[in-house]
């Protein structure tokens, strides 16, 4: 693309006088469709402001997915808070020995939680909770293949890599034998926590006890090599640098070129009620929406970019559909207690899908529900709904 064929608003950017040439150049690699260097998302990071980032990752958003805006009719299951790993930005999780309000779910109590959505268009579980000693793979897979009997239809996407390392190596199991027996149990997908910031420096200052860097990618290379889909995250906000971030970027990167496994990227702004990172201030909403930005610029061989709406909150998650984002995760009916506790912006976060789809054609775009893996379950740019189907009494 020549850059007479950028909208008018990049057109307009380009030509300013005062703009910084190499900015120039980066603008002008985007829309030929070229790959940003390291050096380059530096500068963005160093220098591009929120206006200049936001148009060109909406350049980008646009060219890929045009206004289709994806969410899916999801619900969570939080097997336990209880952790053995000690990440110092989370106020979720308690001690196996200090548990006093810790939770541990039985198979049952979770088949329970899923027998709620009977007869409900769920198209999907997420599963995530705490690294608790006693849950081991055996206990996961009976539950994966509980699940799987009861509701074969729903997509079962589980367990972040910090979750996994530990259960494989309590498993004397090696990454690829423990990701195919959780396969052949039912797990489809794997969402993309714990990845934090990937590099030792970072990560020795905030999670120095769980999964490094190598670890996680090698789970996520395990599951794409057995053709599953994983998603990507990285909390950013706290003490890392903008080198740091692009590091993290650029590992990304250069996995999703070997194994086109990744479906999503969802970057995670720090929180910091409750937790031993209380002290470090939290990022601002300009910050975040260039963050936002960067990584649509940066990360080309990801299709999907997704704000995860409960953390941010709605309106913020509305502006982001103007800065790369494509994806607001899900419907959710209950209480996601890990961002509730770390002082997410919706406490109880809830929203049924009217109140999803309004949220998105008021910002302009048009809402499309998917399955896991992106498939349209329906387009509701033209959808009516009711009174009460917009002010939340109905859970659909
Ligand atoms: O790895 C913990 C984050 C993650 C805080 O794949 C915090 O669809 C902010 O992986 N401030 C787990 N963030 C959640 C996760 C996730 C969430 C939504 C969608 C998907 C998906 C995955 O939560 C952790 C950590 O990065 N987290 N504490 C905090 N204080
Ligand atoms: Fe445990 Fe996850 Fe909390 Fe770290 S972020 S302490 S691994 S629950």
């Amino acid at each position: 693309m020549t850059t007479s064929q950028a909208s008018p608003a990049i057109a307009a950017l380009l030509q300013q006088p005062t703009l910084d040439p190499g900015l120039k150049a980066v603008a002008e690699k985007v829309l030929r469709q070229e790959r940003l260097t390291p050096e380059d998302g530096l500068l963005l990071f160093e220098k591009a402001d929120v206006g200049f980032a936001g148009a060109l990752a909406n350049h980008v958003r646009e060219r890929m997915h045009g206004d289709n805006t994806y969410f899916n009719r999801n619900f969570h299951i939080e097997p336990t808070n209880v952790c053995i790993f000690t990440c110092k930005f989370c106020s979720y999780s308690r001690s196996y020995k200090n548990k006093e309000d810790g939770w541990e779910l039985s198979i049952d109590e979770m088949l329970d939680i899923v027998k709620k959505y009977d007869g409900e268009p769920v198209t999907e579980v997420h599963i995530v909770g705490g690294v608790h000693p006693k849950m081991n793979l055996d206990f996961f897979c009976e539950l994966i293949s509980k699940i799987r009997a009861h509701r074969p239809d729903l997509h079962i996407k589980g367990f972040t890599a910090v979750e996994l390392d530990y259960m494989f190596r309590k498993a004397k199991l090696t990454v690829e034998e423990g990701m195919k027996k959780l396969n052949d149990a039912g797990l489809q997908s794997m969402p993309g926590g714990g990845a934090e910031i990937f590099h030792p420096d970072v990560r020795a200052l905030i999670c120095h006890d769980k999964v490094d860097a190598d670890g996680w990618l090698a789970i996520h290379r395990a599951a794409h090599n057995l053709g599953m889909h994983t998603n990507a995250t990285m909390l950013y906000g706290h003490v890392e640098t903008f080198a740091h971030r692009i590091d993290h970027m650029e590992r990304l990167r250069q996995l999703q070129d070997e194994t086109h496994g990744f479906n999503t990227f969802i970057p995670l702004k720090f929180r910091n009620k409750d937790n031993e990172m209380n002290h470090v201030p939290e990022s601002s909403i300009i910050e975040d929406l260039r963050l936002y930005a960067i990584a649509r610029l940066y990360l080309d061989n990801f299709p999907h970019l997704k704000a995860y709406w409960p953390m941010l909150g709605r309106q913020t998650a509305q502006l982001t559909l103007a800065f790369g984002v494509n994806d607001l995760d899900g419907t959710i009916d209950d209480t996601t207690k890990i961002y509730s506790m770390a002082g997410a912006e919706e406490q109880n976060p809830s929203l049924n899908t009217a109140q999803l789809a309004m949220l998105i054609r008021q910002a302009g775009r048009r809402p499309i529900e998917r399955d896991t893996l992106y498939n349209v379950v329906k387009d509701y740019s033209e959808a009516t709904f009711t009174d009460a189907e917009l002010l939340g009494a109905s859970k659909n």
